[in-house]
């Protein structure tokens, strides 16, 4: 393998490698290489909450003989301190995706106040729905009462101080018992964030037991609550998407186009730029600049967005953000919130990009900042696109656009799975169910997150998922992750033919959906949480998500977004595998609850494996264990006859 092939299994990705190196650009591919990973830090061994540290306390060499207590200055033991670093990092991933979910929610109230002129309750069945949920009264109120209620009682979950955050109730009835018995149903989003930021203060929780169940309370507040109030609420300002043909990889930039690329997690901004972009103002302005219009493309999450309402063309993934301007086509790349590499500014120095920040809350030196407020919203946007066209006119010659770009069919929906599998006047996911039971479809598993330069950009996660839909196994993917599956042809009917197993080919056949089907961004993992429940509550692979023949994985993670949502999947009872890394292995004891014990506590379980086909064998392995007690296992044993043998029965 050749040191390309390491860095990137995608063409495109290869080619703008290359292409930055003749620039002088320096890109994450480079430092990657320079820079090796802290040893101390990556097992979870370094502590710095106080300031007699950092204190070290890696685990021992074999070498070193019978291991002696490892300890910090105050006492922590290196249990303590790996636990606490990992409730750290379920912290952060919650805050993040829970603050994405209040600007959504309060984006929401004042959509529904007619504050927002740009906004509308678009999807008025979810709005009614989600309102249940909340314990918004319907009655015969006007659609705008109920909607300022729904945004006013989503704000609620935010800082409630006592009693439980309402979706809690969407899970099974089981799953719900075993919070409860557990003491860790989240009260409300914020105060499980600040708790667990308490309890790993120096000196306060220093039971790693006892620190991995309240970060499991807290990621539930994120899964349960943050991320799912983020989903339901965009759905409905912005519509529940459905499927969608869209484009991905760099070859959707256009040479005689102004590129704008949106690349961030918050939909507002995007959505108000899907329409500005066909503003005759602006269409006018860009065609006086000599380009043929403007191309608004998505990176990331917000790619993840636009792509699943609008098709907007996607530019690519997480490690793919410096490339995109590295084509030297990019006359503005527009940033929001998390996952956005400092490194931009210095790339786009490079080149004539310009950077422009728009969220109050993420700057980076060196960009432009033009706030994003949603009460002017039009108005930011146009602004956002003047600057592009403006910006056109001094694009460079090193102008070079890899041709690579892919079709994909995106908008896979909670609800859109419901409708699919089972038409409009019944839809239920019975017909998925009985598809299981009678063993064409394996099982279930969801594969998601980001890209990681620590190891093979895309592999890990491609290698999986098609070594699981090989093995019947569908997957439904979001995130980074779903955009891999996009640019290697995974997302499209006829995938299921070439790369499914038999069965599940068969059952994608009949219904006409890919064997990976796209469901969103990182927020909407919330949507895997409510389609394994609706699983659960169509009968038949019993009573709670931990008895589904399931698993999830993120082999190529590299977010603390990413351990929050690991963590909310363990504690709703679901086997994650993650892969590149694992932050806990500075600790046995640790590592071992986490990977083992916690099955017997919340009947999910973490798992690691950096070889995705043994990644892909241990959920399988899983998979069928969980088919074995459910007493399923039988039905996908299918004898095959061959010709005698049928000339022997029908002669019978
Ligand atoms: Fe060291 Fe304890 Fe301070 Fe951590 S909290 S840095 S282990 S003294
Ligand atoms: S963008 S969190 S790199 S999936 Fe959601 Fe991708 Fe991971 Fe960011």
């Amino acid at each position: 393998m050749s040191d390309l092939e390491k860095k990137s299994i995608d063409p495109a990705t290869i080619k703008m490698i290359q292409k930055a190196a003749v620039d002088g650009c320096e890109t994450i591919f480079d430092r990657a290489e320079a820079m090796k990973p802290c040893p101390i830090g990556a097992e979870g061994s370094c502590c710095k909450n106080c300031a007699m540290g950092p204190c070290r306390v890696p685990a021992p060499k074999k070498k070193d003989g019978p291991a002696k207590k490892r300890m910090g200055l105050c006492g922590a033991t290196a249990e303590t301190i790996a636990a606490r670093n990992f409730a750290r990092m379920v912290a952060a991933g919650t805050a993040a995706h829970s603050d994405h979910a209040r600007g959504i929610a309060e984006a929401f109230l004042a959509t529904a106040k007619g504050e927002v002129p740009e906004f509308k309750i678009k999807d008025e069945q979810k709005l009614l729905q989600v309102a249940m949920d909340l314990d918004v009264e319907i009655g015969d109120r006007s659609v705008q009462e109920i909607a300022i209620e729904v945004g006013k009682k989503a704000l609620e979950e935010f800082g409630r101080q006592q009693g439980e955050v309402r979706f809690v109730k969407r899970a099974p009835a089981k799953r719900q018992e075993i919070w409860r018995k557990l003491g860790i149903v989240p009260r409300g989003i914020d105060r499980e964030v600040v708790e667990l930021m308490h309890r790993t203060h120096m000196g306060v929780d220093q039971d790693y037991k006892s620190l991995l169940l309240s970060a499991a309370r807290c990621a539930l507040a994120d899964g349960w609550a943050g991320s799912m109030i983020s989903t339901d609420l965009q759905d409905i300002i912005f519509g529940n998407p459905v499927p969608v043909l869209g484009e991905i990889n760099l070859g959707v930039l256009k040479k005689d186009e102004i590129n704008v690329v949106v690349h961030g997690h918050e939909p507002l901004l995007p959505e108000v730029l899907v329409g500005a972009v066909k503003d005759p103002e602006i269409k006018k302005a860009a065609l006086a600049t000599g380009a043929k219009g403007i191309n608004l493309v998505g990176m990331c999450c917000s790619a993840n967005e636009i792509l699943m309402r609008h098709g907007i063309p996607v530019a690519g993934n997480f490690l793919q953000q410096e490339l995109a301007i590295v084509t030297g086509a990019v006359d503005v790349m527009v940033v929001d919130v998390q996952c956005e590499m400092q490194s931009l500014a210095q790339v786009a120095k490079c080149y004539h990009t310009k950077l422009i920040t728009t969220s109050p809350k993420a700057k980076i030196e060196g960009a432009m900042h033009i706030e994003f407020d949603e009460h002017h919203a039009t108005a930011v946007a146009k602004k956002i696109l003047m600057e592009a066209i403006d910006n056109y006119k001094n694009r460079r010659a090193n102008v070079e656009i890899p041709d690579d770009k892919t079709d994909q069919v995106v908008g896979f929906s909670y609800e859109t799975i419901n409708y699919l599998l089972g038409g409009m006047f019944r839809a239920s996911y019975r017909p998925l169910n009985d598809n299981i039971i009678n063993g064409r479809i394996r099982g279930i598993a969801g594969v998601v997150g980001c890209n990681n330069a620590r190891v093979t950009h895309d592999d890990p996660n491609l290698t999986l998922i098609k070594e699981l839909i090989k093995n019947d196994v569908i997957v439904l993917v979001t995130g980074c992750a779903a955009m891999t599956c996009g640019k290697a042809g995974l997302l499209t009917p006829e995938a299921a033919r070439k790369y499914a197993g038999e069965g599940l080919a068969s059952v994608c056949e009949a219904v006409g959906i890919p064997p990976v089907l796209h469901m969103g961004s990182c927020v909407d993992n919330s949507r895997i949480l409510l389609a394994a429940t609706a699983v659960v509550k169509a009968g038949g692979l019993g009573d709670d998500i931990s008895d589904l023949p399931a698993a999830g994985a993120a082999l190529e993670w590299m977010s603390e977004k990413a351990v929050a949502i690991g963590h909310y999947f363990v504690a709703s009872g679901v086997y994650t595998v993650f892969g590149t890394t694992w932050p806990t292995t500075g600790s046995e004891e640790v590592t071992k609850h986490l990977f083992e014990e916690f099955e017997n506590i919340t009947k999910g379980k973490w798992g690691f494996e950096s070889d995705p086909l043994k990644a892909a064998k241990s959920m399988i392995d899983h998979i069928d264990k969980k088919r074995k007690a459910l007493g399923i296992d039988k039905t996908r044993e299918r004898v095959l006859f061959d010709m005698a043998k049928r000339r022997e029965i029908d002669a019978a």
